[in-house]
């Protein structure tokens, strides 16, 4: 069994699609560092999680990057996203030629032996909201003329930045073993 600690019901639902194993939900708020790194951010977490629960613990910390801005918001994008939510940033993205972005996602594992970290992106373009399924950015996101919140978990999880940071885990998960 796996324990993911998240707030995030979105992430954890994608996760228990994917990994091959059982996967907790454990609601511990672990204290976000902050820093434009999506990997330091997830191997604090996982860290500070695992000295907390003392059990063996997965986070996910992951982003937004949109490429007229910089990147930006990155690893801010759920800030932005209670800030300003997804219409606005859609708006301000539709204000500037360039409308392509990118999702990254970073899975950290910490346990005894230390911390491993896995990541995933996958390009797409911001667009007006079409969808309902997802979470969060999805029915702004457009991958292939379709966006994340048209999509079942599955076809999301195929090609999405969490399911490929997710594989990468799995991959590694049975390889221990
Ligand atoms: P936890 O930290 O508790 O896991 P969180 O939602 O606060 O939950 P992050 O700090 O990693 O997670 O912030 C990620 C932000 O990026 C947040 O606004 C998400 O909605 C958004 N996001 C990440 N992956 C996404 C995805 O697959 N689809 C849509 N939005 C996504």
């Amino acid at each position: 069994m796996l324990r993911f600690v998240t707030s995030n019901a979105g992430k954890a639902c994608e996760a228990r699609e994917y990994l091959p194993e059982e996967v907790e939900r454990v609601e511990y708020d672990y204290p976000e560092i902050q820093s434009d790194s999506l990997e330091e951010i997830a191997a604090a977490g996982a860290r500070d999680a695992y000295r907390e629960i003392g059990e063996p613990v997965f986070v996910d910390d992951s982003g937004l990057f949109i490429d007229a801005f910089e990147g930006f918001p990155g690893p801010y994008s759920s800030y932005v996203e209670g800030k300003l939510g997804i219409e606005r940033v859609q708006e301000l993205t539709h204000r500037e030629e360039d409308h392509r972005a990118r999702f990254r996602a970073v899975v950290a594992y910490a346990d005894g032996d230390g911390v491993e970290t896995f990541d995933g992106s996958v390009r797409g373009r911001i667009v007006a909201p079409r969808g309902s399924g997802g979470f969060g950015y999805d029915p702004i996101f457009e991958h292939r003329g379709t966006t994340f919140a048209e999509m079942s978990a599955e076809e999301k999880n195929a090609v999405s930045h969490r399911g490929r940071a997710l594989a990468a885990f799995g991959d590694w998960l049975a390889e221990r073993e």
